[in-house]
Order: structure tokens, then C-alpha cells, then sequence
């Protein structure tokens, strides 16, 4: 472990941090929780500034190499909701299972059993506080939402994503599998070649 770069995984979120521990097998990952880093207020319109923002807190608080994660599942049929709100989609203070019920419930409103869906995972990695070129990635898992929920594996709204051409949804499939189709997955990916080609520079 001694010889292992750190990264501070800017997230409060349990799940993100076991999969970013799945994910990067070469680095130490540790959590901002475990620093006592206190994450800012959400209050970006894109992705992409709510990860940067996290990514910059964390390194500003540790001075270490720190990476963000600002996701969300986008329902085109329900104006894009929960998108940037989908921790936060039934209320403040929302559970995962609260967080269900209410996309089943608006589903249902519109008398919809399913809706296509594609989750997002934007990632920041910044290697220092006033780091000037940090690493983004995108990653983008396509299929649907259903109002029948199955398993209890991952979190937030796995069990009711079933991802395009499969009959399973996330939360019936086990971390290494989602590991390799996720949105979270395919962002991993990229960024790990800009790390690689970054440090063989
Ligand atoms: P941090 O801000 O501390 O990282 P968070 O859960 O609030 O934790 P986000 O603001 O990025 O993180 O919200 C992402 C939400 O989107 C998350 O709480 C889930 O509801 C959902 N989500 C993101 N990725 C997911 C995945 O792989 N599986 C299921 N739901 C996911």
C-alpha cells in the first residue's frame, strides 16, 4: 500500500466510494470523510461544475490528488428529472428508497411502466489545489427506468435501471459487472488513459 498513489475520493456517497475502490485497483482511495472534509453545497447547473467544485474542496482541504463525481440518472420523458437533482429528487434530505418511490410515482403519473433513461458520471481529478489543467471524463449508461424494481445490490436507482438489451436491472447484477458497463465504469476508463498519458509525458 506504502508505494500506492492516494486519491481522496471527494464523495459522501458509500456506494460511489466502494465502486471508485473497484475501479482504480493501482491507487490508494480514501474518502473525504475519513480527512473530515466538509462538501460544499451543490449549487452548479451542469455536471461538470458540481465535480470540479468537489474535486477543488477536497484538494483544497487535504492538498492531495482528489477526484469528483457528480452523476445522475436523465429521464427524457420527465423534462431530464432527476438529473442534477437526483440525490435530492423526492426532498432534501432524500433516502435512496425514498428517491425510488418517487420516480415510480411520476412515472406512473404520465402511466408509464418504463422510460428510456441513461445514467451520467462526470469525474474531475485535480492533482493539487490550484491544479490550472484538470482531467475530466464523461461516461454515459443507456437503457431504461421500470416501475418494477428488482435486487438490492448497488445503489440509488439501480434496482429500477435496466440497461439497454438486458433483462436484469443494476441491482440484480453483481460490482464487477456493473463495474464494466457503468456510466462510472466508462468515465474510470478514460480518465485513467489522460492519467497515462499525463505521467509517460
Ligand atoms: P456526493 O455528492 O457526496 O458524491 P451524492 O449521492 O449526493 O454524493 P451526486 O450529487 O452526484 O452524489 O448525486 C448522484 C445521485 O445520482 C446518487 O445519489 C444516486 O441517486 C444517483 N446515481 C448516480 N450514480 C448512480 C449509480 O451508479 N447507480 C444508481 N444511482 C446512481
Amino acid at each position: 500500500m506504502a508505494d500506492q498513489t492516494t486519491i481522496v475520493v471527494a464523495t459522501n456517497n458509500q456506494g460511489k466510494l466502494k465502486e471508485f475502490a473497484l475501479l482504480l485497483p493501482s491507487f490508494h482511495i480514501i474518502s473525504q470523510s475519513s480527512l473530515g472534509i466538509i462538501p460544499e453545497e451543490e449549487l452548479g447547473e451542469t455536471f461538470f461544475e458540481n465535480s470540479l467544485q468537489k474535486a477543488r474542496v477536497a484538494s483544497t482541504a487535504s492538498g492531495m490528488l482528489s477526484l469528483g463525481d457528480d452523476s445522475g440518472l436523465i429521464v427524457p420523458a420527465l423534462n431530464n428529472l432527476p438529473g442534477l437533482r437526483s440525490a435530492r429528487y423526492a426532498h432534501e434530505n432524500a433516502t435512496d428508497e425514498e428517491n425510488r418511490q418517487h420516480l415510480k410515482k411520476e412515472l406512473e403519473k404520465l402511466e408509464l411502466n418504463q422510460a428510456k433513461a441513461y445514467f451520467v458520471s462526470v469525474l474531475v481529478l485535480m492533482q493539487a489545489p490550484a491544479d490550472p489543467f484538470p482531467l475530466f471524463a464523461t461516461g454515459l449508461l443507456e437503457g431504461f427506468v421500470k416501475t418494477t424494481m428488482q435486487g438490492d445490490n448497488g445503489f440509488g436507482y439501480d434496482p429500477m435501471f435496466y440497461p439497454k438489451d438486458s433483462n436484469v436491472s443494476l441491482g440484480e447484477i453483481g460490482p464487477d459487472e456493473k463495474a464494466l458497463l457503468s456510466h462510472r465504469g466508462k468515465a474510470i476508463q478514460i480518465l485513467t488513459r489522460k492519467i497515462e498519458s499525463f505521467t509517460s509525458e
